[in-house]
């Protein structure tokens, strides 16, 4: 009896033991705009100029502009990057903007790990991008196509 009694607080002990990551990974799963994971698309090469770097928990430059038809590189780097998924809108709160690239439109956003192949993603349409993570609660840029 006793042992049995042992059992089943050391079977209660590991299911809140476990319980805890579970929900973490549920809510993490939650976080994107839509229902569907989405995973990088293709992925370019990286370079200084029109270049977005992830920080921690924001964007490095705030805005940056480039003419229509040129590719914008997205950046985290693995010693100053985090877990961000990417998506048009602003302050976590999606809005597509179909005039811009679909993989910012997608059901899954972009999502990217620190250390990640950086991403080009290419703006043919001129106009105002804000760019959002829904991960990070101020974590915006404003892309201007011209
Ligand atoms: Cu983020």
């Amino acid at each position: 009896m006793e042992r049995l009694a042992v059992q089943r607080l050391a079977l209660k002990r590991l299911a809140l033991r476990f319980s805890l990551p579970v929900v973490l990974g549920l809510l993490m799963v939650l976080v994107g705009c839509g229902a569907a994971a989405g995973g990088n698309g293709a992925r370019g090469g990286g370079g200084a100029e029109n270049e977005v770097d992830m920080a921690s928990v924001n964007f490095v430059q705030k805005a940056i502009s480039v003419k229509a038809g040129t590719a914008v590189t997205l950046v985290d780097p693995a010693a100053t990057g985090s877990f961000h998924i990417l998506f048009f809108g602003h302050n976590q709160v999606c809005a597509p903007n179909v005039s811009g690239p679909a993989a910012l439109n997608a059901a899954g956003g972009i999502t990217f790990n620190a250390g990640a192949p950086p991403m080009s993603i290419t703006f043919t349409t001129p106009g105002t991008y804000e760019v959002t993570c829904t991960v990070h609660p101020v974590m915006n840029v404003v892309i201007t196509v011209s």
